[in-house]
């Protein structure tokens, strides 16, 4: 028994993501449309040991769905996110599209439960809600337990974001510039403009007049809404690694009280989708690969600012998996509040 799902956009990244998460956690439905572009449709999927077809997204796709996982890109959600809200069926959306539109509520569950808890099941309304970037779940994981304690008055963000980010091609292209630069041909540059494999770079995300790019200010923005709290200064950089499917972070917090690392390190310990790996002695700290597959955020390098007075301020290194927490685990978890 349970729901009856949509998942939009199941041929790519997240979309696989989606189902694989769904099963993880026996999450309940009582029946499950895959759906994607018309190159897509038709083709055949098997899943908790059923087959399906994938049908052709279209504005009758969602009359009998109470829930619809979307990652499909912004102007896909734009154009049915709306439709399937009308039928009555509550869509959590993994675009843009909708993260900063007033009314939509954008959530972590573990970290803002209530901006969604007017919206329920079985009533016969739809509903939207924002799945925020992936780079904002990572970070406000980890910052968000400090933040509830001594209310973070600064953020400072550095972002070492892996390929899976920029969707499943890029990962290829990652792995087949790798070996072409090693049997010394020339990179093969499709997805980005320039050598990944080897190479670093500023995130691929357009620059805005700010100088910002897009990705840094959806952190920014989007940690005073999920914080509610549009007083806390946050800034940010976002770089592009050559890691597959792991974001790491570094994270510099300001606190309005002071907090020790000792103090923090036991509220990370304690915090709900956190695990710490701090090891000084052996220098052993998060990693994008300990992370990848995994549900949980990691979070190192916990250690007093020493450019700040007394405890006020805090540094952290925090890894996740992108396609996962990242994106996939969290849509799912909203998915199972509306339970
Ligand atoms: C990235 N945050 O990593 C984006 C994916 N949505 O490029």
């Amino acid at each position: 028994d349970g729901p009856s799902l949509a998942v939009v956009g199941v041929t790519g990244a997240v979309g696989q993501e989606f189902l694989s998460v769904l099963s993880d956690r026996d999450f309940p439905y009582r029946s499950i449309k895959l759906l994607a572009s018309k190159r897509s449709a038709g083709k055949e999927m098997t899943f908790e040991g059923r087959n399906y077809v994938v049908e052709e997204l279209t504005a009758d796709s969602f009359d009998d769905v109470d829930i619809a996982l979307f990652s499909a890109g912004g102007s896909i959600s734009k154009q049915f996110g709306p439709l399937a809200v009308e039928k009555g069926t509550i869509v959590v959306d993994n675009s843009s599209a909708f993260r900063m539109v007033d009314d939509v509520p954008l959530v972590i569950p573990e970290v803002n439960p209530d901006a969604m808890a007017h919206i329920k099941l079985g009533n016969g309304k739809g509903a939207l809600i924002a799945n925020p970037n992936c780079s904002t779940i990572i970070c406000l994981m980890a910052a968000t337990p400090l933040h509830r304690r001594a209310k973070v008055t600064r953020m400072v963000v550095s972002t070492y974001q892996a390929a899976s980010g920029a969707g499943a091609a890029a990962m290829e292209e990652l792995e087949l510039q790798t070996r072409e630069v090693l049997e010394g041909k020339p990179p093969t540059c499709n997805i980005f403009s320039q050598q990944y494999a080897f190479n670093l770079f500023s995130h691929n995300a357009p620059i805005l007049s700010n100088g910002y790019n897009e990705e840094e200010m959806k952190l920014v923005k989007e940690t005073r809404k999920i914080w509610n709290d549009i007083t806390v200064r946050v800034t940010a950089t976002c770089i592009r690694v050559p890691v597959m499917r792991a974001h790491a972070e570094s994270v510099n917090l300001q606190f309005e009280t002071p907090l020790d690392e000792d103090t923090a390190r036991e509220i990370l310990e304690n915090a709900p989708g956190v695990v710490v790996i701090d090891d000084r002695p052996s220098n052993q700290f998060p990693t994008p690969l300990e992370v990848s597959n995994k549900d949980d955020v990691a979070v190192g390098r916990i250690r007093r600012d020493v450019s700040q007075d007394g405890d006020s301020g805090l540094e952290i290194f925090v890894c996740g998996d992108q396609i996962r927490k990242g994106a996939a685990l969290n849509a799912v978890q909203i998915a199972e509040m509306l339970l």
